[in-house]
């Protein structure tokens, strides 16, 4: 199955704290900001590269309340990486494909992501304690 890194995502307490570090660090631009209410985050995404089939960025996750996944993953074990996001031409393919080898899918179809994408997650005792998750980028 044809697999790229779209995104690592990294749990923080102060998304514009944050966003000034990596910025300044790597000389990353930022290129897209959302609240997802859904998933419980305020977000940014920070591009690394441009490619063929979706480019690859630094997600930097900020909670939008205690007991959302990312709330919950900073009381547990503080900031850090969250998750990996694999860029999947089809998400729905992917989810039965990896679905079908037996590992749990933590939704059960395709929802909203960041720029327009449609994502799915697998739970990360399935996947050597990686939170993993499937991005369909937007057609561009
Ligand atoms: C929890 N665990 C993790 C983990 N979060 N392991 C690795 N990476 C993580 N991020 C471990 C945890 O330590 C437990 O192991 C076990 O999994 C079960 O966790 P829990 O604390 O009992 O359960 P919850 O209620 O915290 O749920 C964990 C899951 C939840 C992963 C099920 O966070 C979830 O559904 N996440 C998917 C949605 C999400 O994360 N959305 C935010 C990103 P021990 O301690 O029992 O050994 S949104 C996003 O990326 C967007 C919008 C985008 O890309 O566009
Ligand atoms: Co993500």
């Amino acid at each position: 199955m044809f697999m790229r890194i779209d995104h690592i995502g990294i749990a923080c307490h102060d998304l514009e704290e944050k966003i000034a570090l990596f910025s300044g660090l790597f000389e990353l631009e930022v290129v897209a900001r959302e609240v997802n209410e859904e998933q419980g985050v305020k977000e940014a995404m920070l591009r690394i590269a441009d490619a063929d089939g979706g480019g690859s960025y630094i997600q930097l996750l900020e909670p939008l309340s205690p007991d959302s996944p990312v709330g919950k993953f900073l009381a547990k074990r503080g900031e850090g990486v969250h998750h990996v996001a694999f860029g999947v031409p089809d998400v729905s393919e992917a989810m039965s494909k990896i679905g079908g080898k037996g590992v749990r899918l933590l939704d059960e179809s395709p929802r909203h992501g960041s720029m327009g994408s449609q994502i799915a997650f697998l739970h990360p005792k399935d996947v050597g304690g990686m939170l993993t998750e499937l991005v369909q980028a937007a057609k561009s």
